[in-house]
């Protein structure tokens, strides 16, 4: 059976030198590329209410949280820190209801970047706002301006995990992102830490729980380096 793979989707509400000034609901096409080739049939989610949140969990089969905004931190019980960039509380209360959703009816779920940080959040747990609050940061997490599909920062990958069986104790990945997970929720396990000690992926502890989190953007570099592609082809066909 072809998986039906849902994807949430991100707005552009404010930019006035894209689509002409209007609001526009998108995914990054790799997303929906990746998920493609992997033989699963994507479907782009639109943020919308709670209610719309259940009845779309409903009709998918695995739930896609794609990359995006700094989350909003009094999700998870603080001020907003002067380096916090823009945030979509729209979004991410879609996101969250999305992922509760997901987690009650056993669907698994694939996030990256963002999405990895806020499902932490959605289980528990705590980020940092910005890099410069962590105290051994050493690792140029924002690559930028080097283009995503190549790889700038090493991953050691814990044997126990399933990205190990994708990827072996290492791998290089592209990094974009000035945020990261603080204190990890319970029901997660770290699979893979950046060399400066910043979480990299997540898994969770409960096999029932199917949950796959990355920090880093296999959608962007899949079709340059194929083996980011394992990561979609395991999500859609075996997570
Ligand atoms: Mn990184």
């Amino acid at each position: 059976m072809q998986q039906i793979i849902g994807i949430a989707a991100n707005q552009i509400i404010q930019h006035v030198d894209v689509f002409h000034g209007n609001h526009v609901t998108y995914t990054p096409q790799g997303f929906v590329t990746a998920v493609q080739q992997a033989n699963g049939l994507p479907l782009v989610l639109p943020i919308g209410s709670k209610e719309a949140a259940k009845a779309y969990i409903e009709k998918i089969d695995k739930l896609l949280l794609a990359g995006g905004q700094d989350i909003s931190p009094d999700l998870f019980g603080e001020e907003p820190h002067p380096k916090l960039e823009e945030t979509n509380r729209n979004r991410d209360l879609f996101e969250l209801a999305l992922i509760e959703e997901a987690l009650k009816q056993q669907k698994p779920i694939f996030a990256v970047c963002r999405g990895m940080q806020l499902l932490n959040v959605a289980l528990g747990g705590t980020l940092y706002q910005d890099l410069s609050l962590y105290a051994n940061w050493k690792v140029k997490h924002v690559q930028q301006p080097t283009q995503p599909q190549f790889a700038t920062h090493d991953v050691n990958i814990e044997k126990d995990s399933a990205l190990y069986q994708l990827f072996g104790a290492k791998a290089r990945v592209n990094s974009y992102h000035h945020q990261a997970i603080h204190t990890l929720a319970d029901t997660l396990k770290v699979s893979a830490t950046s060399t400066d000690g910043l979480i990299e992926s997540i898994e969770s502890i409960d096999p029932v729980q199917r949950i796959l989190g990355v920090q880093w953007h296999p959608e962007l570099r899949f079709e340059a380096e194929r083996n980011e592609f394992k990561l979609f082809d395991y999500f859609v066909n075996e997570l």
